[in-house]
């Protein structure tokens, strides 16, 4: 008997064993199988779509932090590791392949794997080719097709783990920025990763949003401080990157937010080109998220005293502004291109980046084909097809603006001929990119015009884009305009509207801020302690709309309505009111939602922090990592889990206005949902947050009106028996109302 209990012991004690072996061995692997750990979602919310089912744990989030961290280190002991038995799988299965391509066939057992089951990343040949450390650039089709390649091997993980593997193989081989780019592609874009969150791209890449002095201060405060200084901070702006000798400069602090800098690489991460990413109405999104851009940089410029941004429209002669960035590209100090004032574009002959030579006249070529199709009502395919252009189409057909979009962008994957209408807008940002060195004898990188997290620094990025914009709205104009019926709802008045901030209506506030980022995530300061940059940005005092509606009592009475508001200046330069053709590309977006209506009086009032087109959270490394897993992320309340990242940033929501005051008008418009509704497909998911802007991931946009509308095309020139010169000639209509308003900048500290 007691060698029965003896053995039963010692299997008992084999087990217990075991079983440790086991947990510690998937302990080590970072997963948790406790419920505590655990997390199952119910669906991923968006508005009233059914979502995908996810299984969360605590460890996949830190996993990612931990994989966008300090995207410039050496890679360690374990992925050096990881790579050489990569290398060596990699050479017995090509020594495989070959022999079998020598007529002696190899037949594998099922199930038998040579390395894994995927490819091994020295076939990543194309990702490669990119030396680290220099300019990644999605506006070249070489990094394009390079991104497509990283892109599809992190596309093929299956889970956190294969992914954070495959990504431990490529480490320290790849260039950061296309890392990066791909890595957040791939968490964005993958369903059973999207509940994951990408913490701001100004953590990532310090770099890119701090001049190389400001760096160089971290490193020494880091150095100087303390053992009981907890953390380091240095402050960057308001100064920013050039003097007041330079009218320019007066909107350097816009420019060179860091908020819509990282809006602006996030809005081409999720509508990217050439990655075989096909959206729902991609190329209209192209041109109205840019347009929009362009219409808030001239209300700040007009806020200065400065005048509307100018087309670039002539090649031939010299830019008389010039941009110095003073932000490196890498860890080890090298920095980007600058351009001198009056420089010249010149033809393209620089040979690092795998593109054929060019012309500047090629650009000026496919700007001519383009504008003969707009004239021509027409779009020719490679076969000699022609492809109507007109906005008066009812989906699945494409409008003529978001086939305009394709080519002007342009994904040669969508745009109808690629061949014959050229690269036109990706070619304008490198050549533009290259001015300073375009056949490299100098050896010098390009601008940061070539960078879509740097772009909207400079100021010729807004003289080309408005060049870019003039063609869509070449086309806009040839559309014709609204018909009273398609802009009115008679069942539907608005009574009132107003904004009301601080106590004041109509009334508004803007001043500066600072926001604190932890640079050490990105870059490495050889510090025990966070070393934080605090960087200067313009911000204004919340405020809510309060919009009254008079609904119908009786008659056909929609359930629901979009209301719309956007707001633009009153005056032009001259201080002068302007004519609706003249206001119409002024007029930003603020908001876009939708209201139940019931009969009578509604009163809405709407937070400004709700906004459709801003993403008011952009996460630290620290809120993510402190943040803990909801633990019903489908929730109202948690629908911020889903956050991705693209939208405007909060705190540019408004112009900065004058300092005595400056007057703006509100033009809120009341339409039908019915007709505005867009039929979504189920499973849609996530990244809802700043719609407007951004889509919705997986979903169509979500308004079946023209984006810009009522304001993308010239008003009708009567409206009921009178001219229409103003577009206070609309609010005849009992639907749209306005409302003057006043931007008063403070040039005080503005605490929330
Ligand atoms: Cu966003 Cu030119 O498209 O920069």
């Amino acid at each position: 008997m007691s060698l029965v209990i003896a053995y039963m012991s010692t299997i008992s004690l084999l087990m217990l064993l075991g079983w440790w072996l086991v947990s510690w061995l998937l302990l080590r692997s970072g997963a948790k199988w406790t419920t505590k750990n655990r997390k199952i979602t119910d669906e991923c919310h968006l508005g009233h779509t059914t979502k995908y089912p996810l299984i969360t744990m605590d460890s996949e989030q830190k996993q990612v932090l931990d994989m966008l961290q300090r995207p410039f280190r050496l890679p360690t002991q374990r992925e050096r590791q990881l790579r050489s038995r990569r290398a060596v799988a990699a050479d017995l299965l090509s020594t495989l392949e070959k022999s079998r391509s020598e007529s002696h066939p190899i037949v594998f057992e099922v199930g038998t794997r040579v390395g894994g089951s995927e490819p091994p990343p020295q076939r990543l040949t194309l990702a490669r080719s990119i030396p680290r450390g220099t300019v990644f650039s999605i506006f070249v089709k070489s990094h394009r097709l390079a991104a497509k390649e990283l892109c599809d091997y992190f596309m093929e993980a299956s889970s956190v783990q294969e992914l954070r593997q495959r990504v431990e193989e490529v480490r320290g081989l790849v260039n950061e920025k296309l890392f990066i780019f791909a890595l957040s592609f791939v968490i964005i874009r993958k369903p059973e990763m999207r509940h994951l969150r990408l913490p701001s791209i100004v953590e990532i890449f310090p770099c890119m949003f701090v001049p190389v002095t400001t760096v160089s201060e971290m490193e020494q405060e880091a150095r100087k401080s303390t053992p009981d200084q907890e953390i380091v901070v240095t402050e960057y702006g308001p100064e920013f990157s050039s003097t007041h000798l330079k009218p320019e400069h007066r909107v350097a602090y816009w420019r060179e937010d860091y908020g819509i800098n990282s809006h602006h690489w996030h809005w081409h991460l999720v509508y990217p080109v050439d990655l075989g990413v096909m959206r729902d109405r991609k190329g209209e999104l192209f041109f109205y998220m840019h347009q929009q851009m362009l219409a808030r940089y001239d209300m700040d410029r007009l806020s200065v005293g400065l005048n509307r941004v100018q087309k670039l429209s002539n090649w031939r002669i010299p830019i008389p502004d010039g941009y110095f960035p003073k932000l490196t590209i890498n860890n080890a100090g090298q920095t980007w291109g600058s351009r001198q004032d009056n420089s010249l574009v010149q033809d393209y002959r620089r040979e690092d980046f795998g593109l054929l030579p060019f012309d500047v006249s090629e650009l000026e070529q496919w700007h001519s084909r383009i504008m003969d199709a707009i004239h021509q009502g027409y779009l020719v395919d490679h076969d000699g097809n022609q492809t109507r252009l007109t906005d008066n189409v009812k989906p699945p057909e494409k409008r003529g603006i978001d086939l305009l979009g394709d080519t002007v962008e342009a994904d040669s994957s969508i745009s109808l001929n690629s061949l014959f209408y050229g690269d036109l807008h990706n070619m304008g940002h490198v050549v533009i990119s290259a001015i300073h060195d375009p056949d490299y004898a100098h050896r010098e990188n390009l601008g940061v015009m070539s960078d879509t997290a740097t772009a909207m620094r400079d100021p010729v990025f807004y003289r080309w884009h408005k060049y870019i914009d003039d063609i869509f709205q070449e086309y806009k104009v040839i559309q014709p305009p609204y018909t009273t019926e398609e802009l009115s709802l008679s069942s539907v008045e608005v009574v009132s509207v107003a904004v009301e901030s601080q106590g004041q209506k109509n009334q508004l506030i803007t001043g500066w801020s600072t926001r604190d980022f932890e640079a050490s995530r990105g870059l490495d300061f050889n510090a025990d302690k966070p070393v934080m940059v605090r960087l200067t940005h313009l911000n204004h005092h919340p405020f809510v709309y309060s919009i009254k509606l008079q609904a119908a009592n009786s008659g056909s009475l929609p359930k629901e309505v979009t209301v719309r508001i956007f707001m633009a200046p009153k005056l032009n330069e001259r201080g002068v009111e302007m004519s609706f053709m003249e206001q119409r590309l002024l007029w930003a977006e603020m908001d876009r939602f939708t209201h139940d209506l019931k009969p009578g009086l509604n009163h809405i009032l709407r937070s400004s922090t709700s906004s459709s087109i801003t993403n008011s959270n952009e996460f630290t490394f620290r809120d993510l990592e402190e943040r803990p897993n909801p633990d019903n992320p489908g929730a109202p309340e948690n629908t911020l889990f889903n956050f991705c990242g693209c939208g405007w940033p909060q705190h540019m929501l408004l112009p900065r206005g004058k300092q005595e005051g400056m007057p703006f008008e509100l033009f809120v418009m009341v339409t039908d949902w019915n007709q505005d509704k867009v039929a979504q497909p189920d499973g849609a998911c996530s990244c809802s947050a700043a719609a407007s802007f951004c889509g919705i991931l997986d979903a169509l946009y979500p308004d079946a009106r023209p984006m810009g509308f009522p304001f993308d095309r010239r008003p009708m020139p009567m409206l009921l028996n009178r001219p229409v010169g103003r577009a206070s000639d609309l609010t005849r209509l009992s639907n749209i109302a306005m409302q003057d308003i006043t931007i008063t900048f403070t040039n005080a500290q503005i605490t929330q």
